[in-house]
């Protein structure tokens, strides 16, 4: 019988700390460090967005003190300013290349019209702006955006192209979950330091195969990150923004949370979970409770160890200092410490109730898609094809409901991402019940090697041309996209 590669058994990963990987860097104190006994680094937070051109452009980045480290930034900042809009309201955004290469930004989540989405088409040349302004229509959620350039969405994102972008409603707001200090966005990002301070994005042959994975977790662009709480209850929006690592999050204890949305809003209640799988372009809110912690703990939220990393395990690679294994897919990592350092000023209480949810009724479906997903070489294939940039894959009728079904024939981890539609999860074969971090409204679907998992989808906002594609942003680069086009009758030919 088949073991189903999502399952929650443990295997003796190798424990990977990160206690080594600042060994290098010159402990100077700067205005961007508060000075501290504590090892790491206090996670740093992006402004705001203002509503001024998104500029993006090579920046040298204190991401160590005292070090300035070559990224790519908008508006200086890495992460990329937060953008912050109600529902409702319009999101209108000039975006400027500054950079020596193409550029397009996506709205990851966001539903925008085709011509605005971020099409890898798209894409302006160096000292070219241009401009997007379309209506938010879709409810309260964690949402982000990043780099979606032709060839160079891997090395783009890495370098510091990406943000949140964070949705608001009245309907939240009634809610009072946690909010201003205590609703925190929290992008992780694996990074390839070498235990160096080192961010170059220098990939490997073998890393088309199996993403460019990193040795160190970051958090908004903060090595060995750690963050002061009071014994309150938090809103912890997280963000995997890695190029390829998949993460099992949860506490060493594997204590519970509560799990209250997923990609896309806001869950119908709040379930409570002791790990969830967060892969490449998803994202989770939890609420962390720190009241049964004692002033002067700390809790470290982790990546458990999990199985079915491919050909990830034990890759080798050279750095400066010789040769650094790289932790595998499925590897234990750490990803931050929370340090309880205060009394909480006010308690908040947690709803019964977060939002309405309407599933789709597969009786509606007219029409079932099935993805299936091999290996040529180091190159991962949708339906035999690798990505053409002048070729339409397929015609998907607008407003109909549809079954995507993928079927991964490969031996890594592909996380999903059709623009144009939020999707819900059908069916994970294997198992009898989805998983938490499955339900509600999601974007992006993580296959597990040898996995079958079928969505429901439906394209009712907009017709054009987007784009399908594998969230692991090496496997995207090398091919793993294709492109269709939303149209609003079917074709008279096709039966
Ligand atoms: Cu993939």
């Amino acid at each position: 019988m088949k073991t189903n590669p999502m399952n929650r058994r443990s295997f003796l990963g190798r424990s990977i700390t990160a206690t080594a990987a600042l060994a290098a860097a010159p402990l100077l104190k700067t205005t961007l460090y508060a000075q501290s006994a504590r090892p790491g680094f206090p996670v740093r937070f992006p402004p705001d967005w203002n509503g001024s051109p998104l500029v993006a452009a090579p920046a040298g980045i204190e991401v160590w003190p005292g070090v300035s480290t070559p990224l790519l930034a908008i508006n200086g900042s890495v992460p990329a300013p937060t953008i912050r809009v109600r529902r409702g309201q319009r999101f209108h955004a000039h975006v400027r290349n500054q950079l020596s290469e193409n550029l397009v930004l996506h709205w990851h989540g966001i539903i925008s019209p085709a011509s605005m989405d971020g099409n890898p088409r798209d894409a302006v040349a160096p000292g070219h702006s241009y401009e997007v302004d379309f209506p938010i229509r879709q409810p309260a959620g964690t949402y982000w955006y990043h780099a979606h350039t032709d060839g160079l969405t891997a090395k783009q994102a890495y370098l510091g192209l990406a943000g949140f972008f964070i949705v608001e409603d009245p309907a939240e707001r009634r809610l009072r979950l946690p909010g201003g200090d205590h609703d925190v966005p929290l992008l992780f990002q694996d990074k390839r330091t070498h235990g160096e301070t080192n961010l170059a994005y220098e990939p490997e042959e073998m890393d088309a195969m199996t993403g460019f994975l990193g040795d160190a977790v970051f958090v908004n662009n903060t090595p060995q990150p750690w963050l002061s709480v009071d014994r309150g209850l938090y809103r912890l929006r997280l963000l995997n923004g890695s190029n390829a690592r998949v993460f099992r999050v949860g506490f060493p204890d594997e204590r519970p949370y509560l799990l209250i949305a997923n990609d896309a809003g806001l869950l119908p209640a709040p379930v409570e979970v002791t790990t969830i799988m967060l892969a490449p372009g998803q994202r989770a809110e939890i609420l962390v409770d720190f009241s049964s912690l004692k002033i002067g703990d700390s809790l470290t939220l982790m990546s458990h160890p999990f199985e079915g990393g491919g050909h990830g395990g034990g890759m080798t690679t050279a750095g400066m200092d010789g040769e650094m294994e790289m932790p595998p897919q499925g590897a234990e990592m750490e990803l931050l410490t929370f340090h309880v350092d205060r009394e909480a000023r006010e308690h908040s209480t947690i709803p019964q109730r977060l939002a309405h949810f309407h599933p789709y009724n597969p009786a509606d479906v007219r029409t079932t898609r099935q993805f299936v997903i091999t290996v040529d070489g180091m190159m991962h294939l949708i339906n035999g094809a690798l990505f053409d940039i002048n070729r339409n894959d397929f015609t998907v009728p607008f407003g109909e409901l549809e079954v995507w079904e993928y079927i991964n024939n490969s031996d890594e981890f592909h996380p999903m991402h059709p623009h144009g539609a939020l999707m819900q999860v059908l069916e994970r074969h294997g198992m009898d019940m989805l998983p938490p971090e499955d339900t509600g409204w999601k974007d992006t679907v993580l296959l597990a090697p040898g996995e079958t998992v079928r969505v429901l989808v439906r394209f009712d906002d907009y017709q054009g041309d987007y784009v399908h594609h594998c969230h692991n942003l090496e496997h995207e680069d090398s091919g793993m996209m294709q492109n269709f086009r939303v149209v609003s009758h079917r074709n008279p030919h096709r039966h």
